[in-house]
């Protein structure tokens, strides 16, 4: 059997944490070779005591701490690093608004792909449960990034996803914030890795708040949509 990470990035999660740790007791019942990889990513709350004291009692559960906040990429970045015997590795977020236990869906589809990835704006869902704003903005960029790739990707920008260990050993990348995960994903499709998009809904924060900042986010795509041109017109990203 392959071994499973799930890779957790917390940033100030105190209050998503234990109902996530509810459902994924729950769930991994069925997934003995499955592991989670909490990175406790400097966080100011309590989230380093929620850990302290849910972790040491599950077999399943592992952590690791940043001392200081150092983004969401850099927070991949040690994940992947620590995960170097498994197989699959996918990433999670903390607050639920995609269901974790659909993420059994992705790893199934992982058999004839290099990467799954959760889709909230495939075209077979009509509605998010996601303030418009956002709502409005994220699809755009994939819009954007869609036309740049002149690919069909319809969500370019969800956490929620599975990877094949070699995508992960061989598609290197900078953004130290939220933008690594639209960069892998971009980098991994002119590397001709085959991308397969489950149509999963999402959801609203029930706990705590969001970590992304908007104008960041938008200067964030900006950037990699100009460097997202560049690589496509070079033809493409050179597997290391
Ligand atoms: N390790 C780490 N995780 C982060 C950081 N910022 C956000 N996250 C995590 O990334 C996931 C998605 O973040 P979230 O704030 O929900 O962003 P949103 O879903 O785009 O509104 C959550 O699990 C967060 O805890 C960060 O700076 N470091
Ligand atoms: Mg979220």
């Amino acid at each position: 059997m392959e071994k499973v990470t799930l890779v957790v990035p917390c940033f100030n999660e105190q209050d998503s944490l234990p109902p996530l740790f509810e459902r994924l007791d729950r769930m991994l019942g069925a997934h003995p070779g499955w592991e989670v990889l909490f990175v406790n990513d400097g966080s100011r709350d309590a989230t380093a005591a929620v850990l302290d004291a849910e972790v040491p009692r599950r077999a399943w559960a592992r952590r690791v701490d940043h001392p200081r906040n150092l983004g969401l990429g850099a927070a991949m970045h040690t994940a992947f690093d620590n995960s170097r015997d498994s197989a699959i590795v996918c990433t999670i977020d903390c607050d639920c608004t995609y269901p974790p236990e659909r993420v059994i869906e992705l790893v199934r589809e992982l058999g004839a792909a290099d990467i799954v990835t959760a889709s909230p704006w495939h075209p077979l869902l009509e509605t998010a449960d996601v303030p418009w704003l956002r709502q409005m903005l994220s699809r755009g960029v994939s819009v954007l990034y869609r036309l740049a790739l002149g690919r069909r990707i319809y969500t370019i920008s969800s956490i929620f996803r599975a990877y094949r260990r070699e995508v992960l050993d061989r598609v290197r990348f900078d953004s130290n914030g939220f933008p690594a995960v639209t960069e892998v994903l971009v980098k991994a499709m002119l590397a001709g890795y085959r991308v397969t998009e489950v149509p999963i809904p999402l959801g609203t924060r029930q706990h705590g708040v969001s970590k992304m900042s908007v104008p960041q986010a938008i200067r964030g795509h900006l950037d990699l949509l100009a460097k997202t041109i560049v690589w496509k017109v070079r033809g493409g990203i050179i597997r290391e």
